[in-house]
């Protein structure tokens, strides 16, 4: 989601180069009913498989998208909603007139459950592990700007019910180990709690009353979030002081009351988290509000 909401300045900071190395996101390796691969192309969202068992799911995310990264978002519209509703709201949240965003973002709140996923590069994959009830889900991957609605991809999440004769509880996943949590506050902050890995998982809990996602963002060492706020409020359109090229990972956008285990790789160093969606009553994106956070990740 955050290439259309964030400003180009923003857009410069967070895009990623590519990394050497293959995408180790793969075919899965055991028939885990719980296990799904997901790849992204930019503008649309293939899986290896069409439904997993409820409980906890693992997602091996990667992209191919060899012109930026992968936005991938999964969502389920709210009981009486439909996909096109969801989709008009998204629209909104997508304008460029403030007042426009700000609505968007409420109706996502009010129409819609955001379940991550996450944001990758061609080369940076990540997994996402979180618990999932039952039910009809969507992903998209907006990397790319869409040209009209977004492609859509389903996943059915099958409960006690309707799981088949091979569906016992054997290979049910567990949730992973975190080294670190971080929440995402109504203040529009992001608070960690433990040391944030550069190899290893990190639990992220929106814990606030709207709709956030969590960019990691290379940034040169030394960087302030005093200078990150500098560079936002002076509305420069050039590539800020502090941009590093390299690669970058993200939980994508994720409901109030959501957590899920992000898994990932990057190169130890300085790192930015941020969140590009609209504020809710301004319009104005969060990371300009002062939602970024300057991390070492070792
Ligand atoms: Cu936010």
């Amino acid at each position: 989601m955050k290439k259309l909401l964030a400003c180009a300045a923003a857009l410069a900071l967070s895009a990623s180069g590519l990394v050497a190395g293959a995408a180790s996101a793969g075919a899965d390796s055991h028939h885990s009913h719980s296990s799904v691969s997901v790849v992204g192309n930019g503008s649309h969202v293939t899986l290896s498989r069409s439904s997993v068992d409820a409980g906890v799911v693992r997602f091996r995310v990667s992209s191919t998208f060899a012109g930026g990264s992968s936005n991938i978002t999964m969502f389920q519209p709210k009981a009486h909603v439909n996909v096109a509703r969801v989709l008009a709201d998204l629209q909104e949240e997508f304008s460029s007139d403030p007042a426009t965003a700000a609505k968007g973002t409420r109706d996502l709140v009010r129409d819609a459950r955001f379940f991550g996923l996450a944001d990758v590069g061609p080369g940076t994959p990540a997994v996402v592990t979180e618990r999932l009830a039952r039910g009809t889900y969507y992903l998209m991957d907006l990397g790319a700007p869409p040209t009209g609605a977004p492609a859509l991809t389903t996943l059915r999440v099958r409960g006690d019910g309707d799981r088949d004769e091979h569906g016992d509880h054997g290979d049910h996943l567990s949730l992973p180990r975190a080294r670190a949590t971080v929440e995402v506050t109504s203040a529009d902050r992001f608070v960690v709690h433990g040391r944030l890995p550069a190899h290893g998982t990190v639990r992220v809990h929106n814990v606030s009353d709207t709709i956030h996602f969590m960019d990691i963002s290379p940034v040169k060492k030394g960087t302030t979030d005093a200078q990150i706020q500098a560079f936002f409020d002076s509305n420069s359109q050039q590539p800020p002081s502090f941009f590093v090229d390299g690669p970058s990972v993200g939980m994508d956008v994720q409901s109030p009351g959501r957590q899920a285990f992000l898994t990932y790789r990057l190169p130890p160093g300085t790192y930015v988290l941020l969140c590009f969606v609209a504020d809710d009553e301004t319009g104005m994106p969060h990371a300009l509000m002062g939602m970024h956070k300057v991390v070492t990740l070792k």
